[in-house]
């Protein structure tokens, strides 16, 4: 499993919110894949090279037998060295508490630390649910450590941290893929971090096929490509070279996390 879903909290244990392999876009995508090969086919043209998508939040951690390289991208305008620096410390303390909020069903604390709380949580009578969601947070969220966090963007309102991108091959699919861990905040008017939104598998996958290393990294590294660093990748930024969009101070990638 790997979600970003999961400090939401919501009413569903798992959000697929995947901003860059929306369902829809996805079975969407693999649909007209499927069309473009069968015809390819009936033309005698099946060599061309097509790169399907695999949806990440499906993948077995555990079948991730393989971490090859470390992808290096251009180095974030606004990346801060994460040791020593008060933004990146604070951040991190209060990814602890929150965590240390979940691992004891503490939702007073909890209110503290998390952004926002699902319905199901805000709902007394739901509570033995809410603790089972708690509990898949912790196990997600205690995975990560912080050394690993190497890369943080911050304004007045929002904070992201994420790891380097690794190339990753997965057996659950037979897909390779480009991934990082990355965790989201926002910021209250005193520049408190709140916990938004976090994923252990934030990239994107394709099935290896019969394409070599250097083709499927070649569209991986593409597809990961974000210009304004914002967290969501070019292909699907409302505005590749603007992190606020609309102007609402928002990130586009923080907004795609709220409830609505
Ligand atoms: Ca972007
Ligand atoms: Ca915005």
């Amino acid at each position: 499993m790997s979600l970003h879903f999961i400090t939401n909290l919501t009413e569903t244990t798992i959000e697929i919110v995947c901003y860059n392999r929306p369902m829809n876009k996805t079975l969407s995508a693999i649909i007209v894949l499927a069309l473009i090969t069968m015809a390819l086919a009936i033309s005698g043209l099946a060599s061309t090279k097509q790169f399907e998508s695999v949806d990440s939040t499906k993948i077995d951690t555990n079948n991730l037998i393989s971490v090859v390289s470390t992808v290096t991208l251009p180095m974030p305008k606004l990346a801060l060295p994460f040791l020593n620096n008060n933004v990146a410390n604070n951040t991190w303390n209060v990814f602890e508490n929150y965590l240390e909020s979940v691992k004891n069903h503490d939702l007073e604390s909890l209110r503290k630390y998390s952004h926002q709380i699902s319905d199901t949580c805000n709902n007394p009578d739901l509570e033995e649910q809410c603790f089972v969601l708690m509990d898949n947070v912790y196990a997600l969220g205690i995975q990560f450590k912080r050394e690993e966090f190497k890369n943080i963007w911050f304004d007045e309102k929002q904070i992201i941290i994420a790891s380097d991108y690794t190339t990753i091959d997965d057996d659950t699919f037979g897909s390779r893929g480009m991934a990082r861990m990355i965790i989201y905040f926002t910021r209250d008017k005193l520049g408190t971090p709140r916990v938004l939104s976090f994923n252990d598998l934030d990239g994107n996958f394709v099935l290896k096929k019969d394409l070599s290393n250097e083709e499927l990294d070649k569209h991986l590294l593409e597809s990961i490509q974000d210009d304004d660093e914002d967290g969501l990748p070019n292909k699907i930024d409302p505005d590749p070279n603007k992190r606020d969009a609309n102007g609402d101070g928002w990130w586009d990638s923080t907004e795609t996390f709220f409830y609505k």
